[in-house]
């Protein structure tokens, strides 16, 4: 049978956890679970202690401190490549990303070995205004800059087997945060690893605020310049 690891890196999201680790069960019986919680100050952990309880397929890894969303996402690929998983999906746990669309975007990986969950192209975006005019610019820009045959760059509800796990830690990343997001993708495109995309509805997240800095906005616009130049091949050479 195929093994699956669904994943989530959480900073002060108590309220939200439970309902998400309910919803990934209900969408994913057979799935193993992993939460990288960056001791947050709510008590996330604490309430995935005790959801650990009743679904013993989850493993919760706590980090001491705030260690950013990149280097979580980076250690859960570690985990699935070092545990012999044949797939693993990330996405955030704030209710942005619904688990009823695991399947689907897992579903993304009989014809590619990378999914991406878009928010065009039959997707949605229901976060409020400013956030949709900021994903759609970066987006739209990055299909400019960085074209790869898929619409969404920056959200992170995604689905690797192996193939796409291993081309990715190859990779040394200088980017945290959005930028993560968009490195990874041309990672992987460079390494010609096969992608494709379905379409997701992302929501408002349920509680809480974000924990992305704003100057991820600028520095993800940079990453995207830096990408688009390394595509020249004479510069290319220099990196
Ligand atoms: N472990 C960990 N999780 C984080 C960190 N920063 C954000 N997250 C989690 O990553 C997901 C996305 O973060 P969020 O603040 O919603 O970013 P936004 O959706 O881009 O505004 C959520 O599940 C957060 O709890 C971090 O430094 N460490
Ligand atoms: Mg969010």
């Amino acid at each position: 049978m195929s093994r699956e690891l669904i994943f989530t890196a959480t900073y002060n999201e108590a309220a939200n956890i439970e309902p998400w680790v309910r919803g990934v069960v209900a969408a994913r019986p057979d799935a193993d679970i992993l939460i990288v919680d960056d001791s947050s100050p709510d008590g996330t952990g604490a309430v995935v202690e005790k959801l650990v309880v009743e679904f013993p397929q989850i493993t919760l890894h706590s980090r001491p401190g705030k260690s950013g969303l990149s280097s979580a996402h980076i250690h859960a690929m570690q985990y699935a490549l070092d545990n012999n998983y044949d797939t693993l999906v990330t996405m955030d746990a704030d209710g942005s990303h619904q688990p009823a669309q695991i399947p689907a975007v897992m579903g993304g990986l009989r014809n590619a070995d990378f999914c991406i969950g878009t928010r065009t192209r039959g997707g949605s975006h229901q976060a409020a205004l400013p956030r949709r005019i900021l994903s759609h610019g970066a987006n739209l820009t990055a299909r400019v800059l960085l074209p790869m045959g898929i619409s969404e760059y920056t959200t992170s509800f995604r689905a690797f087997d192996p193939v796409a796990l291993r081309a990715v830690l190859a990779h040394d990343f200088s980017a945290s945060g959005y930028a993560f997001f968009i490195e990874c993708l041309e990672v992987m495109h460079r390494a010609g690893v096969s992608m494709t995309e379905v379409p997701i509805d992302f929501l408002d997240r349920f509680s809480g605020t974000s924990k992305i800095p704003k100057n991820q906005i600028y520095l993800s616009m940079l990453a995207l310049t830096r990408l688009s130049i390394n595509r020249i091949p004479f510069t290319r050479a220099r990196n």
